[in-house]
């Protein structure tokens, strides 16, 4: 990770780690579409269903005995802050999906309470996405999506789902809660591609 010095960062200087029209915070704004779901930990499951039907589940037990990594990354919000050098602890999408034979080119994640995003099925491959259940070395806060959470940051966050249950793959991509609302369909901080068509 690149080191941040944060006195470069006024008026006027860009960070090189900053995307365009970002500001850096330092708190951990919490951005929910709805009510904070508190799921059950003994039937709480997270699935994997491929385009053909086959299905995957871990049990939350299960979950925490699969290999984690522990990463450090930059958020990005649509609503315009960032925050940098985030600590994280989860299971790579990666080891989710080893076992999974697909032929799929995108996927649908679920959540508990109902939100959905969608995304190429690659941008959550190739050490790119976790589900993450630790952060700044503690157990991951309801409201931040705890127990578990997607973290996939080269996008901007709201393709990052709280609460998360699943991931769905397709063949056709469809678009999740905020993409249904205007915001862009793939989302990334770099290219500043907030809202649809931008
Ligand atoms: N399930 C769920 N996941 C979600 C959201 C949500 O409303 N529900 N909001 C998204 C948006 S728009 C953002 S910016 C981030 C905010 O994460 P935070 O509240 O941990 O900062 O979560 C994303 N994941
Ligand atoms: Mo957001």
């Amino acid at each position: 990770m690149a080191i941040v010095t944060r006195g470069f960062t006024g008026r006027g200087r860009r960070d090189v780690n900053l995307p365009p029209g970002q500001y850096l915070t330092e708190d951990f704004p919490v951005l929910s579409a709805g009510p904070t779901p508190r799921p059950n930990l003994d039937k709480w499951q997270f699935t994997v269903t491929s385009e053909t039907g086959q299905r995957f589940g871990w049990t939350w037990p299960e979950l925490r005995a699969l290999p984690s990594e522990t990463v450090t990354v930059d958020l990005h919000c649509v609503t315009r802050w960032s925050k940098l050098g985030t600590h994280w602890e989860g299971v790579s999408v990666d080891t989710l999906l080893a076992d999974v034979d697909t032929a799929a080119d995108f996927a649908m994640v679920h959540a508990y309470g109902g939100y959905t995003t969608n995304l190429p099925l690659a941008d959550l491959l190739d050490g790119q996405a976790w589900v993450a259940y630790r952060y700044d070395g503690e157990e991951l806060d309801p409201e931040h999506g705890g127990p578990a959470r997607l973290l996939v940051p080269h996008l901007y966050l709201w393709k990052s789902a709280k609460w998360v249950r699943g991931i769905e793959l397709m063949h056709e991509d469809s678009p999740g809660f905020w993409e249904s609302a205007g915001y862009h369909n793939y989302g990334d901080p770099w290219r500043e591609q907030r809202y649809s068509g931008d």
